[in-house]
């Protein structure tokens, strides 16, 4: 069994897409084990994207996150980390197919509603960073 931290940005909520979004996921069978909204601070933007700091567009990613709320969840299930991966789609508009999550609902490089942990070690410091151990059931 792996967790995994995912995160519908700000356009996905504006977008209303936080249900279609969670229905997949579930559809899928993996497990709902952390769910709350919340405006993030600059801090945890930040530290989540850190690995982005010394990119171009790292203050408007950092903006952008920031600018309304984002409903952050942590789902579980086997290889639950590649799985939601490949259920959300490619960063590139271009190579996210038909299908994914970003495939069926965006072509912003930018605005591409959701974000998925990418490996075992950054689920587990973004699980960290977003949910205490007590809001994990
Ligand atoms: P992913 O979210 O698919 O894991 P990352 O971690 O490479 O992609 O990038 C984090 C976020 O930074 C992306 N979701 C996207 O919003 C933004 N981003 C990445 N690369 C670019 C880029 N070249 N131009 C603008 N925004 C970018």
């Amino acid at each position: 069994m792996e967790r995994t931290y995912i995160m519908v940005k700000p356009d996905g909520v504006q977008r209303r897409l936080v249900g279609e979004i969670i229905r997949r996921f579930e559809n899928r069978g993996l497990k709902l084990v952390g769910l709350k909204q919340l405006v993030p601070s600059r801090a945890t933007a930040e530290a989540h994207y850190a690995v982005h700091a010394e990119r171009p567009f790292f203050g408007e990613l950092v903006d952008f996150v920031t600018s309304g709320p984002v409903v952050a969840m942590v789902w579980e299930g086997p290889d639950a980390i590649q799985l939601c991966r490949n259920m959300i789609g490619a960063t590139k508009p271009v190579n996210a197919t038909s299908g994914t999550i970003r495939g069926d609902y965006t072509c912003d490089m930018m605005l591409n509603l959701i974000h998925g942990s990418d490996a075992p070690e950054t689920a587990a410091d973004e699980i960290a960073l977003w949910f205490k151990p007590e809001e994990l059931l």
